[in-house]
């Protein structure tokens, strides 16, 4: 096969080449971590300290670090958003052959984190690996294969983009082109929900550090409820016959992380969370009841079924629907051009109480 010569500008802010997909070098499984108290009562600081850190984490927080000095020691210093974006998987292994994944592919994430850089926003974009990517989202993936955008040209027999989609692809290269360049978007990739966990951790204690008010946390990632805890994880594949045809998961809760996040990993910070449903008549009083255990500013409401043209905000006083009509769907409109303006004016009420808060 003829070799094909790889671009040398993509992505400047990039960890997509750390494997968060593969198990751990150090697979063997550690019977020597302690056991959790009880599922019950099993605190995030009690997490923490039975669960293993990735090992690539010292590279995240020095790219972290690096990019949120780039953005806010500048005379117009910029907001940082953290988008987190796709579904976490629970691995039943650790050599992990069989996990327990979501539907989640990523399309709000990876089309608000646009709309944020559109508004002016720096990105650190906390993803499933693999998942939809800003920009590349128009044309990767089975649904939007890259290869349907292009065309042999007749008369210079070279691979060219189909003329239907050139100014389309025009107006989303050079957005792409700009992000990069401008070193607006931070690719931190994850798998598992333990990564998932460990790296919100790490990037709420930077950001609150480096940015304190002008961070804003837009966490649009399908976050499992159960994972298997470490000290009860399998070395090796589940084999079958082990304990009869069957076989029985017995998942721990994920502790609830958002309450230490409000209070403590990032205080300065306007958090806005999402809430899946796939019931409507529970979805007001799900989102209303995070919004009173969180504490936090907002929760968008949103229904399996509906969630790409209806979301629901619902704040301490207030809840209100917000929707695209079907024939602006079809026209390319997107409900994220309609969450992401209204969320970035409360982070501007956000910001402004707390610099009167400061000044008092
Ligand atoms: O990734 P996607 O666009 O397919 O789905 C987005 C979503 C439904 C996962 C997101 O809007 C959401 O509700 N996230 C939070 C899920 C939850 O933990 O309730």
């Amino acid at each position: 096969a003829p070799s094909i010569p790889r671009p040398n500008h993509s992505r400047a802010s990039s960890l997509e080449r750390i494997p968060t997909y593969a198990p751990a070098a150090a697979s063997a499984i550690d019977r020597t971590v302690p056991e959790p108290v009880a599922a019950e009562v099993l605190e995030e600081q009690t997490y923490f300290e039975t669960n293993i850190e990735p090992s690539y984490l010292p590279e995240v927080r020095a790219k972290l670090r690096k990019f949120i000095r780039f953005h806010t020691e500048r005379p117009d210093p910029r907001r940082i958003v953290l988008v987190t974006s796709g579904g976490t998987t629970v691995p039943l292994e650790n050599n992990t052959v069989r996990f327990i994944d979501n539907f989640s592919a990523g399309t709000r994430g990876a089309t608000s984190a646009e709309e944020f850089v559109d508004n002016g926003y720096a990105v650190v974009f906390l993803h499933r690996q693999f998942s939809l990517l800003p920009y590349s989202r128009h044309y990767s993936h089975t649904t939007n294969c890259f290869l349907d955008f292009l065309a042999v040209d007749s008369s210079s027999g070279q691979v060219v983009i189909d003329s239907a989609y050139q100014q389309e692809m025009k107006v989303v290269y050079q957005q792409y082109r700009k992000a990069m360049d401008e070193n607006l978007i931070l690719f931190v990739p994850f798998t598992t929900v333990n990564q998932y966990l460990f790296t919100l951790k790490l990037v709420s204690h930077e950001l609150e550090v480096g940015a304190g008010a002008l961070a804003l946390f837009y966490l649009a990632a399908a976050v499992s409820d159960f994972f298997v805890p470490r000290s009860k994880i399998s070395e090796h594949k589940i084999q079958s016959g082990s304990g009869g045809n069957s076989l029985v998961l017995d998942l721990d809760p994920v502790p609830k992380f958002l309450k230490r996040l409000v209070e403590n990993w990032a205080p300065r910070a306007m958090i806005v969370s999402f809430k899946l449903e796939t019931d409507e008549t529970l979805l007001v009083g799900k989102a209303r009841g995070a919004l009173e255990r969180y504490s936090h500013q907002l929760v968008i409401g949103n229904l399996l079924q509906t969630r790409k043209h209806t979301v629901l905000f619902v704040t301490k006083n207030d809840a209100k629907e917000y929707s695209i009509t079907e024939q602006q769907e079809k026209e390319g409109v997107v409900i994220e051009s309609v969450i992401v303006p209204k969320v970035i004016d409360a982070h501007s009420e956000w910001i402004t109480g707390i610099q009167q808060h400061q000044q008092q």
